[in-house]
Parts: C-alpha cells; structure tokens; sequence
C-alpha cells in the first residue's frame, strides 16, 4: 500500500524529558489514570475535513498546503487515497476514533443517487481499513452547509424542497455512520440561522428545525442506530445569528420541543468564547443540566473575532476542562475531537503530526492535574465550605421548600445583617497554579 507520510514513524511515548518532536512526552495510551487508561479517559478522534481537507486557504488567499493524496484526478480516486492517507496518519498517532461529515470523505456528483453511491464506495473502502485497525468514528455528521442549495438554511429554509434535502441528506450520513460503528451523531447549523430578520420568520424557521431533529431522531430509532445525537451550538459564523448560539438556549429549544430525551450537546471551544462564555461555563451548563455529549477541542485567539480554530495546546485550559469532564462522570459515547486545524503557513505534512502530538499531550497532562486535584479534593472543599450555610436549619428550611418570603423576613428582622465572606479567588488561583507547575 502507498504510504502518504513516509519518514513518519509510528509516534512513541518517550517520556518528558524527550527531544525527539515526534513522540509523545506525556501521552501513554496504557498509563492508568484513576482507575482507566488515558486512552479510556480521553478517546481522541482526528476531525477529517480540517486534517485532510483544509488546504491553507482563507478569504484572502489560495491554498498554500500540498499533500499526495489531494490530486487533482478523477474525485473518487483522490477520496479513496485520501481515506487510506487518514487511517495511515489515524494508526500513526495511535488515535481509536474520527469523525467526519459526509461529503468530506465523498465527492457530490450531479444527483442524490449518484453521491449516495460515491459515499457507498468510501464507506465500503472505510469499513475495510476500520476493520484492519479497530479504528472507528467518534461521530458522523451531514454537511447541510457548503452547497449553495444551503445558502438560507437547511432545516431552517424557506424551501420545504431543501428542507427534504437536508433530510436525505441527514437520513443517509445516519446510515452510514451506523454502519461504520459511529459512537454519535452530530448536528452543527452552521446556516440555521439568519443575515437580516427583514426577510426572516424567525417563529416558522425554530419550529421547522424543531420537526426536523424530530424527524432525525425518529429515524435513528426506526434504524436502530443507538447513539446519542449531539446539537453543536454556534452563536455565528457563518450566519450572523445561529439559532444553536450556546448550551443554554439549545437546552431551551431542546426542552421547549420535547426533545431532550434524544439529545445532547457536543461543546466546542471556540465556539463558546464565540458566544461571550469559556468553555468552561459551557461545559458546567451542560453538566448540571445533565446535557452534555461530547467536546470539540480546539482554541480561539483573544485578539481576532472568528473562529480560528487552533490546536488545543494549552495545558491550563486542558486541565480544567478534564477537572470538569472528571467531576462530570467522564466521557460515555463522546470524547476529544480535534476539531482545529494547522496554521496557514504550517505546509509540511508533518506539521499534522505535530499539532495532534501537542494536544494530546496538553490533554494528558490536563488528565493528571485534574485527577490530582480531584484526588486532593481541595476545590471540592472550597467550594463546600463555601456554600455549608446551607448545611445549617435556615438553608435547609429554605431548600426544602419549607418557608416563604414572610418567614424569610422575620429571619432578617431578628437577626440583622450577614457577615461579609472572602471568595478567596486569588488564593484559590495560586493552589491552582502550584497544581499545573508541579
Ligand atoms: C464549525 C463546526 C463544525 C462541526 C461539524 O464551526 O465546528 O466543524 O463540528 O459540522
Ligand atoms: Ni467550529
Ligand atoms: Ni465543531
């Protein structure tokens, strides 16, 4: 078989003190970390469109990125050597999952048959190489974005006609992504949303994206795919508004139509300072409403507005988030995807190779500061300590339902003012700091 990144190894774990840039230096798949591997915990996937697709091109410039496998021949042939390039660069990094959307990993042709037939090929081709290397997706998805027929929307149009193309298209990548052993489903409504509400019934629009996951929820019963369907919100980009805009007005939507039972939410970060939060307001939103799926893991730059996209290198922001993910209970059917892509000057192949090494071992290193600190339990502590009043006859009688405002009244009249209590954020900042340096 060709190889399409030769002079890459296999990528070893060689400990922290390694120089070799090709191995992982806290990264052990086998190393068990309360109780699970880090593979177990962190269920890496690789994104295919940013890894295998994304070329280097941006709004004002041509593609700067050349890779073996994204020629210029007959599109089928470039799809087949590209999937057999991913496995190759999935097996290298030894990464168990990957996730994709239809039309990443199959060309469209002039009709729904024959791109259904193009995904056939793929996914047969797919299922070969999943099958050599118990490598399978973390989830699949439907791109209900990129055709022009998207432009107004999918689910969300003013054409019931590309409101059923969106359906066949979503029915198809469903049926494929059970028979590839997906773990999920994911919806992103990149175009669900609107430019300008002079031409929006923004009413009609909510409510048809609302018969739509219905719809889709529906069918992954009657083909008995079952895995959770995750909703990605997205306040914008591409649309000015998306009606996904961030975990909190999802479960708004998903409670107001009834649908909470089949969904749950796949979190990105970039899209959650996107929508004005961090990532970690987005994630314990969806913890303590029992919503979360599953994370995109990537960065934003604090100094441009979009969504850049960047590999998750940050080992704080890795830290806290698998602090959340621990406490939360750990990953079910979700887990890390790499949904970030290389620089646009990063042009080797090998620079692939580079970003996922330093995430996964930013997230291996967040893994261990976070089962410490869950360990040492001091946050836990703080943040009881801080709310023990509670614990006390007034709290409990406030809690249990046990008392209204005339009662609480009387509280204030006999007792006065409350003692004024430090939040000790800097204190709390400083143990957190001496937990990632260690
Ligand atoms: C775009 C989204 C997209 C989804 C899958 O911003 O992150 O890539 O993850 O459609
Ligand atoms: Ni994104
Ligand atoms: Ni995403």
């Amino acid at each position: 078989m060709a190889e399409y990144f030769p002079g890459i190894p296999r990528i070893p774990f060689e400990g922290p003190g390694a120089r070799n840039p090709l191995a992982f230096r806290h990264y052990d798949p086998s190393e068990v970390v309360d109780g699970r591997t880090m593979e177990q915990h962190l269920r890496f996937a690789v994104c295919y469109w940013h890894t295998f697709k994304f070329a280097g091109s941006d709004p004002f410039g041509l593609p700067t990125m050349e890779r073996r496998y994204n020629g210029s021949g007959d599109p089928v042939r470039v799809a087949e050597e590209t999937m057999v390039a991913a496995f190759e660069l999935f097996s290298k990094l030894g990464v168990k999952f990957w996730c994709f959307h239809d039309s990443d990993i199959a060309p469209e042709a002039a009709t729904l048959s024959e791109t259904n037939a193009n995904l056939d090929r793929i996914v047969a081709l797919a299922s070969k190489l999943q099958d050599d290397t118990g490598i399978r997706p973390l989830w699949g998805t439907a791109n209900l974005f990129s055709n022009p027929r998207f432009m107004a929307g999918a689910a969300t149009n003013p054409s019931p006609h590309v409101f059923a193309w969106a359906a066949a298209k979503v029915k198809k990548a469903m049926e494929v992504s059970k028979e590839l052993g997906a773990a999920g489903y994911v919806f992103w409504g990149g175009r669900e949303g609107y430019e300008t509400l002079l031409n929006t019934d923004m009413k009609r629009e909510t409510e048809n994206l609302a018969r739509f996951l219905r719809m889709a929820a529906d069918y992954r019963r009657e083909i008995g795919f079952d895995v959770p369907l995750y909703i990605e919100p997205k306040p914008k980009e591409p649309a000015k508004h998306q009606y996904d805009f961030d975990a909190a007005t999802c479960h708004a939507f998903l409670q107001r139509h009834g649908l909470l039972g089949d969904f749950r939410l796949n979190i990105e970060v970039n899209h959650a300072t996107l929508a004005g939060h961090d990532m970690l307001h987005e994630l314990e939103y969806a913890f303590a409403n029992d919503i979360f799926g599953s994370i995109d893991a990537n960065r934003g730059d604090l100094l441009l507005g979009w969504d850049t996209d960047q590999f998750p290198s940050d080992v704080p922001l890795a830290a806290l988030t698998m602090y959340s993910v621990l406490r939360g209970g750990g990953f079910t059917a979700g887990g890390l995807n790499f949904d970030a892509r290389l620089r646009r000057q990063s042009v080797d192949p090998a620079d692939l190779f580079h970003a996922h090494i330093g995430s996964m071992d930013a997230f291996a290193r967040g893994l261990k500061i976070a089962a410490r600190l869950r360990r040492d339990g001091i946050l836990g502590g703080i943040v009881r300590e801080r709310y023990a009043e509670w614990e006390g006859e007034l709290g409990r009688r406030i809690e249990s339902g046990a008392c209204g405002f005339a009662e609480l009244e009387a509280h204030v009249l006999r007792t006065g003012e409350p003692a004024l209590r430090s939040g000790r954020q800097e204190m709390i900042e400083n143990i957190l700091n001496d937990y990632i340096h260690s």
